[in-house]
């Protein structure tokens, strides 16, 4: 069994509320049950969100834990969380997957959003496809794995 953490960072839960011309009217509550529903045949995929910097950190750690491959919108803390950068590289030289995740394109946007400090140590990044994005994640872990 593959378990796959979906992980969310702030004020993702308030998907479909505001702003649909750059997040789409998708709610937080469809994201999850799309993606939920999105499991194959032998894969296990669990969503979470928080706006805890330090909630997310011990979900990376328990990815580590449970060998679990990781799919991860990181929102704001993308662009300065030294801290997450380094629990997502915890992630990845375990030698398990991070691809990060974006539902817009942060480089099409203001400045300081086309920063990130995680990128450099994720497996990849997948940005700017609406909530499509965790969809081709999904579909990029399992490419990755066959
Ligand atoms: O495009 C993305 O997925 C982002 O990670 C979303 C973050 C933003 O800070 C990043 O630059 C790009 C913001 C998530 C806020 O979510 C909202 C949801 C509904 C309404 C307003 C914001």
């Amino acid at each position: 069994m593959t378990r796959i953490l979906v992980l969310n960072g702030p004020n993702l839960s308030r998907l479909g509320t505001r702003e649909p011309d750059v997040y789409g009217s998708t709610t937080w509550a469809d994201l999850v049950s799309l993606l939920e529903s999105a499991a194959q045949t032998g894969e296990e995929v669990v969503v979470r969100q928080s706006n805890d910097e330090a909630e997310l950190i011990g979900w990376l750690h328990e990815a580590v834990d449970t060998k679990s491959e990781v799919v991860f919108n990181p929102a704001a803390f993308t662009h300065y969380s030294y801290a997450i950068r380094d629990a997502v590289a915890i992630v990845t030289s375990a030698g398990l997957p991070v691809l990060e995740v974006h539902i817009s394109n942060p480089h099409a946007r203001e400045e300081f959003r086309h920063t990130s400090v995680i990128s450099g140590v994720a497996t990849g990044v997948i940005a700017g496809f609406g909530t499509d994005s965790y969809l081709l994640a999904l579909d990029a872990l399992r490419r990755r794995r066959a």
